[in-house]
């Protein structure tokens, strides 16, 4: 291996097990002090690099291939504010458990606290965001120095994918020579330390064992006669294989956000999938009248408040499966929290008799089919573009394996709401950690980065701006990248809130219509512009790259809202079901 100098030749070893230990991606932002990490990235024909010059889309667009790929992606960054352009992209890592390996290049010792340039505390900077920090210092170089780089290689990776993945910081003091200027190493080349394990293995092995079912859970799930699963955020295929396979074969209905992947077509067909939950306990009647005995929830909540007050106010018994074991509870309403391995336990459920009533599965399929059609109806008598009909028309219109990035904001709520389930195999992405509406067009990106399939972002006006920066790499992505800016000129999403109906400082402060031209920005960056008129040139457009640009009216998009809800919920109370629910 080629050591190079006494500054490479540690970060070398690192880089190299990084790759060992499945690193395929990693993000580089320019500078002087981190040159040598560049260089040992860059090198490697194992790992993609991606250059990014501003180090908060860095962060992002690092978050975004970690969690379209899911797998560890390492970022590095210079020293000083470079490192703490990062801490964002490191909040939701840490928030939504994607595997972030930060490498921040640092002054030595020396040069620390003395008013030396770009020089400042780096240590624990992403404070407790981070799943482990460490300062990596400076070892005299030798051997053994080159092994225990190896071992800190494997153990970044390791703390990165552990029991709750997240984020790592690894802070490098690193010293002249900063350019690959050559020394003679050759005493070492030969040494375990510079070649690695020989069979091309990492140095050390993680060797985590299969957690099990939670055969209690399973069993209460399989004996209820009224019982519901709730399906949120999932990108696990054999969770959803075991959900849909054993949910069907128990008879359960599953209310499935559209970030569970549950409602294409291939397992909506198989299962009793509702997708409509939003509309459906948007109707008092049918919430007090909905009783399950039991509810099983599978990963995060979905984002509904709807669903989840309703689920606060449930008094029967509820299982959370929290494969992170984050305690992530928040409705206090769960009696267990469990750690059980959620495949394992539906396929352990799958194994019981079948104790569920027909006529409660039945139940809901018929208010699901029923709100799907009324949605329909709705929207047809409304005009385009509408909010709710832009969500209902993308995934429908993208072939399997495309993946939509949702901004926070109304594109994930309305995607939930009014997505229905009969896609391709469409994969909903969303930074749902801490909800921000920062950096959402460079984790599109970095979901584009990561495959040459397909990759639609869907985000507000102020979304897009506030991500401007990005728009520099929307243009030259591996897969093509389509942005739809849904513009309403301002935050939409608090038009549904009650401090809209207090002026005067609503508009200028909170909703803050920014007056910009979205258009002009994006093609001012290279990008190709639309703007579609109907739904099928909508359709059209969404299999182009470039910016689709659709204007709506934030007061008229809560009239919108408001109208469709009160379509659905006057349909579904002339059901049947509904009087028999009462029963
Ligand atoms: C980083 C960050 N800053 C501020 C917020 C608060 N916030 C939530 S929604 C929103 C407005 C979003 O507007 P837009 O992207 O146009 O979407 P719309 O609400 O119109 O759908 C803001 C500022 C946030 N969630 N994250
Ligand atoms: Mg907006």
């Amino acid at each position: 291996m080629e050591l190079t100098n006494s500054t490479f030749a540690p970060l070398t070893v690192v880089v190299d097990e990084l790759a060992r230990c499945g690193v395929e991606h990693a993000v580089l932002c320019p500078g002087s002090r981190d040159a040598p990490l560049i260089y040992a990235f860059a090198d490697r024909a194992d790992i993609v690099s991606h250059s990014v010059l501003d180090e908060r889309s860095a962060g992002f667009v690092a978050l975004g291939i970690a969690k379209s790929t899911g797998r560890p992606v390492a970022v590095c960054c210079t020293s000083g504010t470079a490192a703490a352009n990062l801490l964002p992209a490191v909040v939701e890592a840490s928030e939504s458990s994607v595997p972030l390996i930060v490498l921040t290049a640092d002054r030595p010792p020396e040069l620390r606290d003395v008013g030396a340039g770009q020089a400042i505390d780096q240590i624990k900077l992403y404070g407790s965001f981070v799943r482990w920090f460490h300062e990596a210092g400076n070892v005299p170089l030798d051997e053994s120095a080159l092994i225990h780089h190896r071992a800190l290689a494997c153990r970044m990776v390791s703390e990165a994918v552990g029991a709750r993945p997240g984020p790592v910081h690894v802070n490098f003091p690193l010293r002249e020579p900063l350019a690959p200027v050559p020394q003679d190493l050759t005493a070492l080349a030969a040494s375990d330390g510079a070649a690695g394990r020989r069979d091309g293995s990492p140095w050390t092995r993680l060797r985590r064992t299969p957690r099990g079912p939670d055969a209690e859970s399973a069993q209460r799930l399989a004996a209820a006669r009224r019982p519901l699963i709730v399906a949120g955020e999932l990108h696990n295929s054999r969770v959803t294989e075991a959900l849909v396979t054993n949910a069907r074969r128990l008879g359960i209905p599953v209310m499935a956000d559209v970030l569970s992947g549950l409602r294409a077509r291939t397992h909506s067909s198989r299962a009793s999938i509702v997708a409509t939950y939003e509309a459906i306990l948007r109707t008092p009647r049918i919430t007090a009248a909905l009783n399950p005995d039991f509810v099983l929830r599978v990963g995060e909540l979905p984002t509904s408040k709807t669903l989840r007050s309703w689920l606060g106010e449930l008094t029967c018994p509820q299982v959370v499966l929290d494969p992170h074991f984050a305690w992530h509870e928040a409705t206090r309403r769960a009696d267990v929290v469990s750690d059980g391995d959620p495949a394992a336990t539906l396929e352990l459920a799958g194994e019981h008799e079948p104790a569920a009533q027909v006529a409660w599965r039945e139940q809901f399929a018929q208010l699901e089919e029923t709100a799907q059609a009324a949605i329909e109806a709705a929207l047809d008598l409304e005009e385009f573009p509408n909010e709710p009909a832009i969500a209902r028309t993308l995934a429908a219109a993208l072939p399997a394996g495309a993946t939509v990035w949702l901004s926070s904001s109304m594109p994930v709520r309305d995607a939930e709401w009014f997505s229905a389930c009969d896609d391709a195999g469409v994969r909903f992405l969303s930074n749902r950690g801490a909800n921000g509406i920062d950096g959402v067009l460079a984790s599109a990106v970095g979901a584009a980065q990561a495959s040459e399939d397909p990759v639609v972002m869907v985000t507000g006006d102020l979304a897009l701006l506030h991500d401007a920066g990005s728009l520099q790499l929307a243009n030259r992505t591996r897969g093509p990248l389509t942005i739809v800016c849904v513009d309403n000129d301002g935050g939409g999403i608090f038009e549904f809130l009650p401090v809209a109906s207090h002026p005067p400082h609503f508009e200028p402060l909170i909703a803050t219509p920014s007056g910009q031209d979205v258009a002009a920005i994006a093609s001012g960056y290279g990008l190709d512009v639309t703007a579609p008129a109907d739904p099928d040139a909508l359709r059209d457009a969404l299999r182009r790259p470039g910016l689709i640009h659709l204007r709506t009216n934030r007061t008229e998009n809560r009239a919108v809202h408001a109208r469709i809800w009160s379509h659905v919920s006057a349909t579904l109370l002339e059901l049947d079901a509904i009087g028999a629910l009462e029963d």
